[in-house]
């Protein structure tokens, strides 16, 4: 991840940050010795092409920071009052939004499925227990809990085969029910999620590629709870890049899984990230331009006489079994566990 002891690294010409063992969407960076951060002109520990600019790590962290909020005030996400609820995943992208709300003073607690997938699990439980100590401790943030296998009676993968279905889509299916029980079992106004620049506009481009308009229309940074029974939804990180959010992560000690989720080699959004990252290299703000552009024209839209949340509200109503909100009977949720207990026994 990091080529020496980071204090060192700092002051040497140059520091290295590699990350995903798969190096596919792997961010290095290298700085140049002679370049000084723009804002206060001392020694620079990141540049950042698609600004034209570089940062010492108190101005780096200072814009982080203010590319969040800045995030938070254009998308109206929430407000010092509300209670946030973090998705985290023991990835630098979640541990760092969790770290930067608190410290931008938000009321951000946490929630991590454990998946139970062997020893990657274990390590970023371990991660996230981690940082939720300290985080707890420094902010009294909560960490909430749940493990697939204590429901389930079996860990994510072994799940998805005794029920015929891909591993991610299963465990999409599960991240999104509990993040979303939990959400509104305990009163959270809005959760939120580390998704980044370069999430979004890999599934901006998967989603164009594919066309699909209907994903399209929800792949904003800011989704309204729609119906009673779903949470808002937001993406405080759309501003920022997984090259920067992992520098912060480093520079601001956050101790993250490097490690992608096994399941996820091979992905189609992996190969998307590859392809934005070869356009990056080769003209900084690709992503940014792709993304933010998106954002604008979807901002600029006339308002469609059914808008997403009409269509929501006409479609949906509560499960029969858990009374989360469905487009079924019984949602995906309940029957895949249904369907799991018919196998197991
Ligand atoms: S869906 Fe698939 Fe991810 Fe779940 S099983 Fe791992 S790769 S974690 S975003
Ligand atoms: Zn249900």
């Amino acid at each position: 991840m990091l080529n020496g002891e980071l204090g060192n690294s700092l002051l040497h010409s140059t520091f290295i940050i590699q990350h995903s063992s798969f190096n596919i969407h792997h961010s290095t960076f290298i700085i140049d010795s002679k370049m000084n951060c723009t804002k206060c002109k001392t020694k620079a520990v990141i540049g950042l092409p698609r600004h034209n600019a570089a940062f010492c790590k108190g101005c780096f962290n200072g814009f982080v920071h203010d590319q969040v909020a800045r995030a938070i005030k254009s998308e109206k996400m929430f407000g010092k009052d509300d209670r946030i609820l973090v998705a985290v995943s023991g990835g630098k992208d979640s541990l760092a939004l969790w770290d930067i709300l608190l410290k931008l003073g938000y009321r951000a607690d946490a929630l991590y499925v454990h998946l139970g997938i062997g020893a990657y699990s274990e390590q970023s439980h371990a991660k996230v227990l981690k940082f939720a100590e300290a985080a707890a401790a420094s902010h009294r943030a909560k960490l909430h809990l749940h493990t697939v296998e204590q429901e389930a009676g079996a860990g994510i993968k072994e799940l998805a085969q005794l029920i015929h279905r891909p591993t991610c889509s299963t465990c999409g299916t599960i991240k999104r029910y509990q993040f979303n029980r939990v959400a509104i079992e305990q009163h959270y106004d809005v959760m939120a999620t580390g998704h980044n620049l370069d999430d979004e506009a890999a599934r901006l481009l998967g989603n164009v590629l594919h066309w699909q308009e209907e994903y399209l229309d929800k792949q904003g940074p800011s989704l309204p709870a729609s119906v009673e029974g779903f949470a808002k939804k937001v993406k405080p990180l759309y501003r920022l890049s997984e090259r920067e959010l992992a520098a912060y992560a480093v520079l601001n000690r956050i101790d993250y899984i490097v490690e992608e989720c096994p399941m996820a080699k091979g992905s189609k959004m992996l190969q998307y990230k590859e392809v934005l990252n070869r356009l990056e290299t080769e003209s900084p703000g690709t992503k940014q331009t792709f993304y933010w552009g998106f954002l604008e024209k979807q901002r600029k839209k006339q308002p469609t006489a059914t808008t997403m949340t009409e269509k929501d509200r006409a479609v949906l109503h509560p499960c029969a079994s858990c009374s989360q909100p469905t487009t079924a009977e019984v949602c995906s949720y309940c029957k895949m566990m249904a369907r799991a207990k018919t196998h197991a026994s």
